[in-house]
């Protein structure tokens, strides 16, 4: 894990940055810049681009740079031109006989303009279409030398990359917040060719074939007939499947855990979930699972906050993801090897390895870290690089193949083939977020959107008239390795093995070892999403998948939905509980969580900045919340009762009890008839509510302390009073090593 000085230099730089974003150029306030307004009217040339927003350069077959302009910088020079770079002096009226006549056809410059725009969308992706991307580095431990000859696996390498982050279900604008899979695609420019690790956030699959791909997702997405609902799982057709195919119901129970609500990109595992097959420099071969595991841990979104963040800021994970990058608090992941022996039964610990509906407990076979990957920069342009990114998990380098787990092997078909709709041809490879780093040679020519001047005459191998270009690699030349398996003389099916039957033993292992208030969750998850069906078939035959995992699980949710439970049809297997799959009981670093400081404009400012100090210090954000924006004090407002919800917050402290301003709404206690209604502002009152509810920690002081009293929250779990702020924020950040306090909410089900 990463060295203790380098974490505090990134807190460091992280404080400073944060610091730095958040003071105000006011006119007049300590340390502002007067502001320099030019009006857009004299030519210059446009901003520089960022130094780092260049694309991968063109490169020759050796290598070597070809001088050829990027095309990630499309602008240049001051003027506004046309496509073709005839300089313009008008954008805004059409040619036109007469101000008051009809537009001529011979405006060309109209009907380029309008033709382009017209044809600026791109067909989403057909799966994982909204989603956010950030650039960053990896660099490799060596600890993985001695599994693959992978070049960007050995020690001290590093190696540029690209990650998308995405959810499955939705449209492109759909809210990132929703229950789902999380998708977690990073692609690694190594310099013996490109890597797709085309991952998710859950290390299993809803099918055991890509056959049946096509099915699940059109009962994920919107029923074909009103195209309802958007980025849910909760309907119909999406139980019907699950329930019908019974090897869905380990993922299913993912979903409905809290690994489907994370609470940040940031704070997300990543699995590979295929078994990979590795092969080192003396050709030796090991099987292997991808895991990404994040610096911060795993944390989640209570379901309340999933939904209320669905409206008040759809862009949640995206807005989180940037924010922290660009105020220097770059999120990490390590990523880490569960290795096992290339035995010819493709088992671990009786495991089916080719299965991808099951997991290796990290019990069994602990993950090895063997590299570090830091996301350290925002993507420059969306569109070009963030959507027209494209993955495919047959990019492999030398020393990483492929085994027959049979969904990964129709995704190989897949990936390639989905974008020569989207992408618009075979040539996508040369848009500049998926050009490799390394040199290509290849004798792909011509098609649609072809980049490259390729000279000679004989794409053609072998040849005589290119002087035998291009070589094939010989040994000691680091060319990609077909591991030479045996493949098994066998009569043609359409079966699986007899191992693939078992659909239960491990979701009820995924149960087993959740925490209390985790299947507290889960139940509450399976009971709202079948509660939003109509067809009550479908509920019962999922109740009767419940009960082939546990009688508690099965019996709470029935009692939800009025229904009777149903007897298990299959025996149910006690497995070890595996502690790795629990999110709960272990402590984290709390940096990168954002404080909400309730202020009083009138009373209580005298500790405030000290707060606000110690809070950049411990590499969390700040933000003050006042009845208004503007200063209070000589301090920046970042949220207003207006606009602050207490869902962007992880932590609330109060330093003060704003009396109800104007514009306030009803308070609760006034309907009530309460006696000391009114004395703080209800919006307040909403605030400290809400992060009670979602178990959030919540501290006050000076006045704030009344607030809580107001509230009716003082005294209980995860709330913390003191004499000073200081004091105060040193409780709290304590109480968000581990994340939330459940221990507000003692749990019904054991
Ligand atoms: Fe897939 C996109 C992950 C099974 C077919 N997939 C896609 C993305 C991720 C995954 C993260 C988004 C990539 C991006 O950000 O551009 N998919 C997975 C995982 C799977 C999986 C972890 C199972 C272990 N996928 C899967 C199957 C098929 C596909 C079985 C088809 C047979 N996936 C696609 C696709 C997509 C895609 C249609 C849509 C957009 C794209 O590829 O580029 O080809």
């Amino acid at each position: 894990s990463k060295p203790a000085k380098a974490v505090k230099d990134v807190v460091e730089a992280a404080a400073g940055k944060v610091a730095d974003a958040l003071t105000p150029d006011v006119p007049g306030a300590p340390g502002s810049v007067p502001p320099t307004v030019e009006e857009p009217t004299t030519p210059h040339d446009p901003l520089p681009p960022k130094k780092e927003q260049g694309a991968p350069e063109t490169r020759t077959p050796t290598g070597a740079p070809t001088g050829a302009p990027t095309t990630a910088n499309g602008q240049q020079g001051a003027f506004l031109t046309t496509s073709q770079g005839a300089r313009l002096r008008d954008t805004d009226h059409s040619l036109k006989a007469g101000p008051r006549g009809p537009v001529l056809l011979q405006d060309h410059h109209l009907r380029e303009k309008i033709t382009h725009f017209d044809h600026e969308r791109i067909p989403e992706r057909v799966v994982h279409a909204r989603g956010a991307g950030a650039h960053g580095v990896f660099e490799a431990y060596g600890t993985a030398e001695r599994v693959t000859k992978a070049g960007f696996l050995a020690k001290g390498r590093t190696t540029d990359v690209f990650v998308r982050f995405s959810t499955v279900l939705g449209s492109r604008g759909s809210a990132d917040t929703v229950r789902d899979t999380r998708g977690f695609a990073t692609k690694f420019y190594t310099d013996e060719g490109t890597f797709d690790l085309v991952a998710n956030n859950m290390p299993v699959f809803f099918i055991q074939d890509a056959i049946k791909f096509p099915d699940i997702i059109h009962a994920g997405k919107p029923h074909p007939d009103r195209e309802i609902p958007q980025a849910q799982s909760a309907h119909d057709t999406f139980w019907d499947f699950v329930s019908l195919h019974t090897e869905a119901q380990h993922h299913t129970m993912w979903n409905m855990s809290d690994r489907g609500i994370p609470r940040s990109f940031r704070m997300m595992e990543g699995f590979g979930v295929h078994t990979f097959r590795l092969v080192n420099a003396a050709g030796e071969t090991a099987l292997v699972k991808f895991h990404w595991k994040p610096r911060l841990g795993v944390h989640s979104l209570t379901w309340e906050e999933a939904q209320l963040l669905g409206g008040m800021d759809p862009d949640f994970h995206r807005r989180d993801l940037y924010d922290a990058i660009e105020a220097g608090a770059f999120p990490e992941w390590e990523l880490g090897l569960q290795v096992f022996p290339d035995v010819p039964e493709e088992t671990f610990a009786g495991i089916d390895l080719l299965d991808p509906t099951k997991i290796v407990p990290e019990e069994l076979a602990p993950v090895q870290p063997v590299g570090r990957l830091t996301l350290n920069r925002t993507p420059t342009n969306f569109f070009a690089e963030t959507e027209q990114v494209a993955f495919h998990v047959g990019h492999l380098p030398p020393g990483i193949d492929v085994t027959n787990d049979p969904l990964l092997q129709g995704r190989l078909f897949s990936y390639v083939d989905t974008q020569l709709t989207r992408l618009g041809g075979p040539n996508f490879s040369q848009i500049p977020i998926n050009r490799p780093h390394a040199p290509v040679n290849d004798m792909l020519r011509d098609g649609f959107h072809q980049q490259a001047v390729h000279a000679g005459v004989a794409p053609y191998r072998p040849n005589s008239l290119d002087g035998g270009n291009p070589f094939p690699a010989g040994d000691g030349d680091d060319a990609f390795v077909d591991v030479p398996v045996t493949v098994a003389q066998a009569p043609k099916v359409r079966a699986n093995p007899v191992s693939f039957d078992d659909h239960y033993s491990q979701v009820r292992l995924f149960w087993l070892s959740m925490s209390p208030v985790e299947r507290e969750h889960i139940i509450r998850a399976y009971t709202f999403e079948l509660g939003k069906c109509y067809h009550q078939a479908i509920r019962e035959r999922q109740l009767q998948c419940l009960a082939n995992i546990d009688p508690v699980l099965c019996a709470q949710v029935a009692t939800g939905l009025g229904l009777p439970a149903p007897e298990p049809t299959v025996p149910l297997v006690d497995a070890a509980p595996s502690p790795a799959l629990s999110q709960v009981g272990r402590q984290w670093p709390a940096d990168g969580r954002t404080v909400g400081i309730v202020v009083d404009p009138h009373t209580g400012l005298d500790d405030v900045d000290e707060v606000r100090r110690a809070v950049l210090a411990a590499g969390m954000v700040p933000l003050l919340i006042a009845p208004h924006g503007g200063m209070v004090g000589n301090l920046p407002v970042q949220r207003t009762f207006a606009t602050g919800r207490s869902v962007e917050f992880d932590v609330l402290l109060l330093a003060g009890a704003p009396a109800p301003a104007p514009d306030a709404m009803p308070a609760r206690d006034a309907k009530a008839g309460a006696a000391d209604s009114g004395s703080v502002d209800p919006r307040v009152l909403l605030l400290v509510d809400e992060c009670w509810r979602h178990a959030k920690a919540i501290g006050a002081w000076g006045a704030g302390a009344g607030v809580l009293r107001q509230a009716g929250v003082a005294g209980t779990p995860g709330v913390v009073t003191g004499d000073s702020g200081a004091e105060v924020f040193t409780a709290v950040k304590q109480l968000l090593t581990t994340h939330r306090v459940w221990e507000r909410f003692p749990a019904s089900v054991s």
